[in-house]
Order: C-alpha cells, then sequence, then structure tokens
C-alpha cells in the first residue's frame, strides 16, 4: 500500500522577494526549504523576485528558484497569487516597501535593522500595529534569536537556572572591510544604512542580549571610529555585497567602522557591546556571555552548535563550563533536523525565522521579533549615536 503526500492540501502562502544580494540568497534557499521540514502548515511558493535591473534579476530569480522576476516591486503588491513580501533591500528603502506592502494587505518581512532612522521604524512600526489589526503580520529578521543555542541560553535565564542576571558580554567581530581597497557600499553610506557596524552587526547583538536576558536596555553610553575614511566608490553594476568590486574614484565613508557601548538593562543587568566589520581575522564572531548569581552562559557563533553553561550549584569539585551540544532533539527547533551531533548551519537560523514567520501568519498571531521589536533596537543604536556625538564623553586620563 502506498500513501501520496498531497502538496496541495495545505494552503498556499505566494511570495515576493524584493532583493537579491547576500540576504536574497539566504532568504530564497529558506524559502525553497520552510515547506519542506517537519509538519508544515503552510506550503511557500517562490512566485516572484524583484529587483532594479530586470535581466539581473531575471537571472538570480532562475539561480535562487523564484518563478517570475520583474523590476517593479510595487507591480507585485497588485496580485492576489502574492501574500508576503520579504524585503531585502538596503535599509533606506525598508520603510517605503515594507509600509506600502503592508497596506496592500501583504504579510511583510523585513530584514535588519529596521530602518535607517528611529522616525522611520515608528512609521514602520505604526504601521505594522494598524495592519495586525486587519490580520496582516510583520516581523523583524533577527535571525540570530533563530540558533538552536541561543534560543537555550534564552530558556535557561527565563527558567531562573542562572539566577539574576547581572552582566552581559556582547560582541560581533568581522573583518570584511578590514582592507582598504573594499568599496563604498551602500552597508559604509549613512544615507543608506543609518550606520556601520553598529546598525548591520550591533543590532544583532543589542536584539540577542535583550532576547537572551528578557531585560531591555534603557540606557547607553558609546563610541565610535572610522578608521578608514575614504574608499573606492563600488564599481558598476553596484551589487552591495561582501564582494562587492571597487572603481578607481574614491568616496567618503560616512558610517562608522567600529562601536563600542555599555548600557543597563531595565532588569539592572550592566552589559557591554562592541561591533566592529575591523577585527582582522575575526569571520563572523558574534559572541554573546551571560553571567548571573547562579551560573553563566557563553555562545560564540563561529562554534554556533555549542552553548556553554557554568552552574554554580554543582559541586566545587565538579565545577567549570560544560560544553552543551546544542543539537538534541528537545533543544528549540531541533526536532525535525538531522539526528543529535550532526549540527546546523547559518542557513538553518533563516529557516527557522521562516518557520515562526508562516506559523505565525498561518495561526493568526504576530510572529516574533515584531517591528515593535526591530524599532526599541532603533531607539538604542541612534542612543549609541547621540552619545557618541557628545565630544565630552571621554574622560582625559
Ligand atoms: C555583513 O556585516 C552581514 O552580512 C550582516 O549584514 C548580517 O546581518 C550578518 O548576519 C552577517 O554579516
Amino acid at each position: 500500500m502506498t500513501q501520496e503526500h498531497h502538496d496541495a492540501d495545505l494552503p498556499e502562502l505566494g511570495v515576493a522577494a524584493v532583493g537579491h544580494s547576500f540576504m536574497g540568497a539566504v532568504h530564497s534557499h529558506a524559502w525553497r526549504t520552510v515547506s519542506h521540514v517537519g509538519s508544515p502548515r503552510v506550503r511557500a511558493r517562490m512566485r516572484v523576485l524583484a529587483g532594479r535591473d530586470l535581466d539581473r534579476t531575471a537571472a538570480a530569480a532562475r539561480r535562487l528558484g523564484w518563478s517570475e522576476a520583474t523590476d517593479d516591486w510595487r507591480r507585485v503588491l497588485e496580485r492576489d497569487d502574492v501574500h508576503v513580501v520579504d524585503v531585502l533591500t538596503p535599509g533606506d528603502s525598508h520603510e517605503e516597501i515594507a509600509v506600502a506592502a503592508l497596506e496592500a494587505g501583504k504579510h511583510v518581512i523585513c530584514e535588519k535593522p529596521l530602518a535607517s532612522s528611529v522616525a522611520a521604524a515608528e512609521r514602520m512600526a505604526a504601521a505594522a500595529r494598524a495592519a495586525s489589526a486587519r490580520g496582516v503580520r510583520s516581523m523583524v529578521a533577527f535571525n540570530y534569536r533563530q540558533v538552536p543555542a541561543l534560543a537555550l541560553a534564552r530558556q535557561l535565564v527565563a527558567a531562573g537556572r542562572l539566577g539574576t542576571v547581572r552582566q552581559v558580554r556582547a560582541v560581533y567581530l568581522q573583518d570584511f572591510i578590514v582592507d582598504e581597497s573594499f568599496p563604498l557600499t551602500w552597508r559604509l553610506q549613512a544615507d543608506r544604512a543609518g550606520s556601520g557596524a553598529l546598525g548591520d552587526i550591533g543590532s544583532h547583538i543589542v536584539d540577542a542580549a535583550q532576547f537572551v536576558t528578557g531585560q531591555l536596555l534603557t540606557q547607553v553610553s558609546g563610541t565610535t571610529e572610522t578608521f578608514v575614511t575614504r574608499r573606492p566608490v563600488e564599481a558598476a553594476p553596484a551589487t552591495g555585497g561582501l564582494a562587492a568590486r571597487g572603481s578607481g574614484e574614491l568616496g567618503d565613508v560616512t558610517v562608522d567602522d567600529a562601536a563600542a557601548f555599555v548600557g543597563r538593562g531595565d532588569g539592572g543587568a550592566l552589559m557591554t557591546f562592541e561591533a566592529t566589520r575591523m577585527a582582522t581575522g575575526r569571520k563572523n564572531a558574534m559572541r554573546l556571555e551571560v553571567n548571573g548569581s547562579r551560573g553563566s552562559v557563553a555562545f560564540d557563533f563561529e562554534a554556533m552548535n555549542e552553548l556553554w553553561l557554568y552552574d554554580r550549584d554543582l559541586p566545587g569539585a565538579e565545577n567549570g563550563f560544560r560544553r552543551i551540544l546544542a543539537t538534541e532533539p528537545e533543544h528549540p527547533r531541533l526536532e525535525n533536523w538531522w539526528p543529535a551531533g550532526h549540527g546546523l548551519g547559518y542557513d538553518h537560523t533563516f529557516v527557522h525565522e521562516l518557520q515562526e514567520f508562516c506559523e505565525a501568519v498561518h495561526g493568526g498571531r504576530d510572529p516574533s521579533p515584531s517591528f515593535d521589536d526591530g524599532l526599541q533596537v532603533q531607539r538604542v543604536l541612534d542612543a549609541v549615536q547621540r552619545s557618541a556625538a557628545d565630544a565630552a564623553r571621554f574622560t582625559d586620563v
């Protein structure tokens, strides 16, 4: 006897994506996968990819698995077979696309940071709240929340295993712009990205620290630095990606290369942060350590399947940081993946993110993190920038 599996039995979710650079590629991979893991409630259909140049977008659509391509994202909002818009563009266009999509009744998932200014993020969060009242959902794409080891860290904190959280140490270290010939892509332009390392990767550690501890930052003090102030303008066609090529002309860098700040959580934790794309040799070292009165956890994305736990309640002779291999079916999001010990990668975090999004859309609830969560992170970034602009911030030695 055979049993046929009817794809057609699942409700369809027609998806349009705007943007096909690095995030376009990882989200496409996740859309190709999300309805084929575990027991999906909806069947994602990759209907149309939107970009600026039709030929390049059509080539990307073929490569990434989209049925059609367009050079006019507004046209996708008119289609009845598109239910979701995935915003994968530079920060300065998030507001226009996301708000128009929400107003057209499309569910929206939007890359981080939510916007390039607090004012834009406020308008987006207001549009998301109004849309939610009409059953239209939205989510900001902080994918590191979806690393099983980090979600486990949050569970341990919430269960009181660390006691009172006193300190958080979060760093996000990359080096892809350490070469002075790396071009002036949108990630290095303030009017497009809002800020540099601060918004690009500092936003991830702010979100992760708040997510794991359950504490929101209420105050910050920080500073930023730009080490390379002029760079080659990007050669045409601009891709904006991490493999972009420069032209002969130089232009001004208008964002930070590195940011360092300290903050206070609303539960009393003292938190320190460092975000840099100039940490020579560090590729994607997103690290978080949380110290509580009863224990600590430590995480490093470059070993993303591991969480280190220190438990003060263990007898002294057995004490020490223990490595938990966060690949057991009991760990968050792992019930449907490979056998224990086989591990997951960067790409899985986006699949998990879309699982959360699809489950929420299907279940008639708002997914997490919301645009309001994205707005709160944007306020933190803005406060760091205001603090950094205050020349009196350093005390002479
Ligand atoms: C570049 O710094 C980048 O692609 C970020 O924009 C992403 O958010 C991060 O996940 C990886 O690095």
